[in-house]
């Protein structure tokens, strides 16, 4: 971290600033310029108030060189996280493919479901048990009783089951299933991130639609922080001023945060776009760009579906897609050995 001072700064200024500093264990390396100097701060700055440095009155600006996450930060961690969950991995430049309805609805919904998307080459079924629905009067999931479709689904088929935690008093019913993830509207619940961190299974983290990088890979370091390092980050498009599309993909996140991060990350183009009919093209976009897989909602009835119906696939077209998804992956694949 870098800390500039004012151009009239007094000594005794200076002398309290730099005693502050030396109290929370920071060495320090000033370089004194002709009109203004500037003060280098080595140690652990991360626990440093940024705000409160700011504000004091010698102080001109701070920069941070280093980033507030560690544990998540490439810098520390060269290599590309590769997770594995029941036969298979995401991260390292896999194609990873979660697919499933939104809600769980039934027990017939749900298996007819899984066997479709195992058939056209999904990895993984996801499958909502608990919604966190914009309205109270929505559907807001079957609950204890979705899970346990899911699990019996994953019986049916052997497929790992995804499925969304809203709340810590829920965790207990999640010991069988293979990947928790934490929907972007409770990608800050910093408590529940905590606890999910004291756990050793994968965490599919989806950025919150108005949150930067930097506090993804934050939340992610809530959880990681706390010993779990198994961290799938997913971006589902972000609030623009574009309303056309439910929201807005931001395709820079991938390999923007491939450069920050070592953790896997995927997109899930449903929500983000909100229809049906882009979403093809949405995931042939991510793979191109190096995405290690995709969360795709599939239903086998998307007009009759009880939450998110319009942006579903059918099963038929998710089969097609699987089919545009590998040429996509191979020619991605040979331009990265080129
Ligand atoms: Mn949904």
């Amino acid at each position: 971290m870098i800390v500039i001072l004012k151009e009239k700064s007094e000594e005794r200024q200076l002398n309290h600033l730099t005693e502050w500093l030396k109290e929370q264990g920071i060495s320090l390396h000033m370089t004194k310029g002709l009109h203004q100097s500037i003060l280098g701060l080595i140690g652990d700055t991360s626990k440093l108030d940024i705000n409160l440095l700011k504000q004091m009155d010698i102080v001109e600006d701070v920069k941070r060189v280093q980033e507030p996450f560690k544990n998540a930060n490439r810098k520390f961690h060269p290599l590309d996280t590769v997770i594995p969950i029941g036969n298979t991995v995401i991260g390292g430049g896999s194609m990873t493919v979660i697919a499933g309805p939104c809600s769980v609805e039934s027990e017939e919904q749900i298996i007819t479901v899984a066997e479709s998307v195992k058939g056209s080459g999904a990895q993984l079924l996801r499958g909502g048990a608990f919604k966190p629905r914009t309205s109270p009067y929505a559907f807001q999931g079957l609950r204890n009783e979705g899970i346990r479709l899911l699990l019996e689904a994953k019986k049916a088929t052997g497929l790992p089951i995804v499925t969304e935690i809203m709340d810590l008093s829920q965790l207990e019913l999640f010991d069988e299933v293979d990947v928790i993830q934490v929907g972007a509207r409770t990608m800050q619940n910093f408590e529940l991130l905590k606890q999910l961190g004291h756990l050793s299974k994968p965490i599919l983290l989806k950025r919150g639609l108005a949150n930067t990088y930097q506090e993804l890979l934050m939340s992610a370091e809530y959880i990681m922080a706390s010993g779990n390092e198994n961290v799938i980050l997913c971006e589902r498009g972000i609030r623009t001023f574009e309303t056309y599309t439910r929201n807005t993909l931001d395709i820079s996140a991938i390999p923007v945060l491939k450069n920050l991060s070592h953790l896997p990350v995927i997109i899930d183009p449903s929500h983000a776009a909100g229809a049906a009919r882009f979403v093809p093209s949405l995931s042939m976009a991510a793979i191109a760009a190096g995405a290690d897989g995709l969360i795709i909602e599939v239903h086998n009835d998307p007009q009759h579906a009880l939450c998110d119906g319009v942006q579903s696939l059918t099963m038929e077209d998710f089969e097609k897609l699987m089919k545009h998804l590998t040429v996509i992956k191979n020619a991605q694949t040979a331009c990265l050995e080129d």
